[in-house]
């Protein structure tokens, strides 16, 4: 049995430890991604090129393969083209949803005098797009990267996915639809490093987002600071909270979905339902073997961040998935809004039978770039905001700025910036009223 039912209150803390401190697991490869990233920022193409022959066994002809998305696309089965233009549609109009206003209030209340403050957004220029290759391709990453920067208004979008003898057309099919304005043919801490330093071939970007395997994300760890980054994002996670009204085939189903993913893929149901548990197990024992990836779901359900849990309440499962801050949090339970109400750590919430974690994986409109390993304990994932900076704007008149002087003035003494406090009572050197001077 890949699984055994276990009780929450039996784990040891090397086994609590596990579920909590999964990592991106990138460690292991740092120097050498430093080292790769260093060639391409001071070598350009050659390097990327020496890389991509050995990492990918390609030689690759030319890096920009911006032409061919088009014809991908009018080549592609008519089923999967429409299908991304659905998700396409779905995903623009979640974020499209998200795009702040630009905005001016005043301030300052009966104070007298105007105070104006306000906040503008405005696109980054330019922001590279990361979508992985590997043993799956992710046409479903190329939409969560490139359309949110396009609502966002980015002026160039460039994606970077791994170079193929032939390139996954429904990867360039999406890439046209999303509005990619550029396509490079590179893939791992490479793909990174010329995003964010640009090569002969490749543009700089200000900005490298998207999800990526270990390299990947090593790489988006040395380029930050240079550049700006998303997050740096793990194996794919879900926790299911279910109680006694749950469909254990369900539960199973959205467990078994995620472990395809990665064999360091982590997948955790949590119920106060013992018979729940068990049947949780046998379900998805007994899907494994139907699976085409039934190798990579095995090691995943085996690694020691999977288990089905037996808690002793519903409180005592909520209390584990906050700690857990899971990428996907679905809940499977009669109450489901009143267990989201106790939750504050997770990327994203799936609620009730008919929300499967796939569902915001590919089409419903949500992100799927989502924080892994506890990061949403901390942040949130990939949304129209991170491809914007924000400015405030403000402007006082003559009484707005007479009725904060002396707090400018006296908080800038106390910090012995005199210049401060000086540049305040300039504005009052006509002799009028003056500032401090009550
Ligand atoms: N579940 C992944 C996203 C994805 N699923 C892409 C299918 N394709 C994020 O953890
Ligand atoms: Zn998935």
């Amino acid at each position: 049995m890949v699984l055994e039912v276990r009780a929450v209150s039996d784990l040891s803390p090397d086994e609590r430890a596990a579920f909590f401190d999964r990592d991106a697991g990138v460690s292991d490869v740092r120097s050498d991604v430093e080292e790769i990233v260093d060639r391409v920022r001071t070598e350009g193409d050659v390097a990327v090129r020496e890389f991509c022959r050995e990492f990918d066994g390609v030689e690759v002809g030319n890096l920009d393969v911006t032409d061919d998305a088009e014809r991908a696309y009018d080549e592609i089965d008519a089923e999967v083209r429409e299908a991304i233009e659905t998700a396409a549609a779905n995903v623009r109009a979640f974020h499209e949803r998200q795009v702040p206003e630009d905005w001016r209030d005043s301030f300052g209340g009966d104070s007298g005098g105007v105070r104006e403050l306000g906040r503008r957004f405005r696109p980054l220029e330019r922001v590279g797009v990361y979508a992985p290759g590997g043993t799956a391709a992710y046409p479903s990453s190329v939409l969560m990267g490139v359309v949110p920067a396009k609502v966002a208004g980015v002026d160039h979008v460039a994606l970077a996915t791994p170079p193929a003898e032939e390139l996954n057309p429904v990867t360039l099919a999406a890439a046209h639809v999303a509005g990619a304005d550029r396509i490079y043919s590179v893939g791992g801490a490479q793909a990174i490093g010329a995003l964010a330093y640009g090569t002969e071939s490749v543009t700089g970007v200000q900005k490298v987002v998207g999800p990526g395997n270990k390299w990947v994300t090593a790489a988006k760890a040395a380029v930050r600071g240079d550049v700006d980054i998303d997050f740096l994002a793990g194996p794919s996670e879900v926790l299911v909270l279910a109680d006694e009204t749950a469909d254990p085939d369900l539960v199973a189903a959205d467990l078994v979905a995620q472990a395809e993913h990665d064999p360091a893929a982590s997948v955790v149901a949590v119920t106060d339902d013992e018979a729940l548990a068990a049947d949780v197990v046998e379900a998805a024992g007994s899907e494994i073997d139907e699976r085409e990836r039934a190798g990579v779901i095995r090691e995943a359900l085996e690694n020691d961040a999977s288990g089905v849990l037996h808690a002793r309440s519903m409180s005592e499962a909520v209390l584990f998935a906050e700690e857990y801050a899971a990428e996907h949090l679905s809940i499977q339970a009669d109450d489901d809004e009143a267990l989201l109400d106790r939750i504050t750590n997770a990327g994203s919430v799936f609620l009730g039978p008919h929300t499967p974690v796939a569902a915001g994986d590919y089409a419903s409109g949500t992100n799927h770039v989502l924080p892994t390993s506890g990061g949403a304990k901390r942040y949130g994932g990939l949304s129209v905001d991170a491809f914007l900076r924000s400015t405030t704007v403000q402007r006082l008149d003559r009484d707005g700025l007479d009725g904060l002087a002396d707090t400018i003035t006296t908080l800038a003494e106390a910090e012995g910036l005199e210049a401060h406090a000086e540049s305040v009572r300039a504005r009052f050197d006509d002799g009028d009223a003056g500032a401090g001077s009550d």
